[in-house]
């Protein structure tokens, strides 16, 4: 008897290829989420659970569950997840770390690159029919070269995006609980986030969501920034207050954003839906397909080890 796994996203054909000979497959083939009492059911008789960042996994989904034994998650983040209540059940739990580093730093400056020099603000002018002459004060931006970029959160995405800053000749601060190893390097100093927040002219996020880091950016902290400074998000939605984040951008300061991630996802706050000076873009920091498949095969082959009875490659919980 294969054990059986429940999968709450279509995934890439080669990565079900790979688990059909070990598992009894259900996956969600449609375009919509299952809702929570969908999911509830759809896990009551399953061994193992594919999940994704929106899926919550939580006492009431262990309770609903009993014969599940692992949980996979086609993410890094896992904070969507209550590794604690899985812990008390004996629930395995694995991420994907690594895979998509160069991905989402990539993308981290992709965001910063089109708030700072406003690429989406200006191309949403464009196509609306307002340019009608070229003038010398139009689209005025934020410099970037040889510009002071602060990281907050120096762990394997952050070092990609610091390494980026180098073709830059930027200065890079960070934050970070522990000096990064490659500091000297990456040519990066390690400072508090008051003092990163005064002084960078462009601020990335990219710590993990947990309660300690919860609005870690609110209205104190934004009032810190530079008035021409960007703030960019590609960690979490929560990290950011979304709300104080758009009276900010009214008001100017920081001048811009670039927000990939968002407090309640999909859902937008529509004050910064009215606002021009965010580019905004629906968590796709991870979304190349070297990327994507990358993490879902990951997923994978931590379920194929756990039905082999081998140690799991990319385990999070004790
Ligand atoms: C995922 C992410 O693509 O890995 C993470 O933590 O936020 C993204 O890369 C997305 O959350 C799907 O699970």
């Amino acid at each position: 008897m294969k054990p059986k796994l429940l999968i709450t996203r279509q995934i890439f054909d080669e990565v079900l290829a790979r688990l059909l000979p070990h598992f009894e497959v259900e996956s969600n083939q449609t375009d919509a989420e299952w809702s929570r009492a969908e999911l509830l059911a759809r896990v009551a008789d399953k061994d193992a659970l594919f999940v994704v960042t929106s899926d919550r996994v939580d006492a009431d989904l262990l309770a609903a569950a009993p014969r599940l034994a692992i949980v996979a998650t086609g993410s890094v983040g896992f904070n969507h997840i209550d590794l604690n209540a899985c812990t008390a059940r004996g629930v395995l739990v694995t991420n994907t770390p690594d895979v998509l580093n160069e991905a989402t730093a990539d993308m981290a400056w992709a965001l910063l690159m089109s708030a700072a020099r406003r690429v989406c603000e200006s191309e949403h002018w464009l196509r609306a029919g307002h340019w009608k002459r070229w003038a010398f004060d139009q689209f005025l931006g934020a410099d970037l070269w040889r510009s002071t970029l602060g990281i907050v959160g120096m762990g394997r995405i952050g070092s990609a995006i610091a390494r980026r800053a180098r073709g830059f000749e930027m200065k890079v601060l960070y934050t970070n609980r522990s000096p990064a190893a490659n500091e000297g390097e990456l040519g990066a100093e390690r400072v508090a986030l008051t003092q990163l927040l005064e002084r960078a002219d462009h601020v990335v996020l990219v710590v993990p969501y947990s309660p300690a880091t919860h609005h870690l950016i609110g209205e104190r902290e934004l009032a810190l920034m530079k008035p021409g400074a960007t703030l960019v998000n590609i960690a979490r939605g929560g990290v950011v207050d979304d709300a104080a984040l758009a009276r900010a951008l009214r008001a100017g300061r920081p001048a811009a954003a670039g927000l990939d991630v968002f407090e309640n996802e999909p859902a937008l706050d529509p004050a910064l839906l009215a606002l021009p000076n965010v580019a905004l873009t629906p968590h796709i920091g991870s979304a190349t397909r070297s990327s994507r498949v990358g993490m879902a095969m990951l997923a994978a082959e931590n379920l194929l080890a756990f039905a082999a009875g081998n140690p799991l490659p990319t385990r999070v919980s004790r």
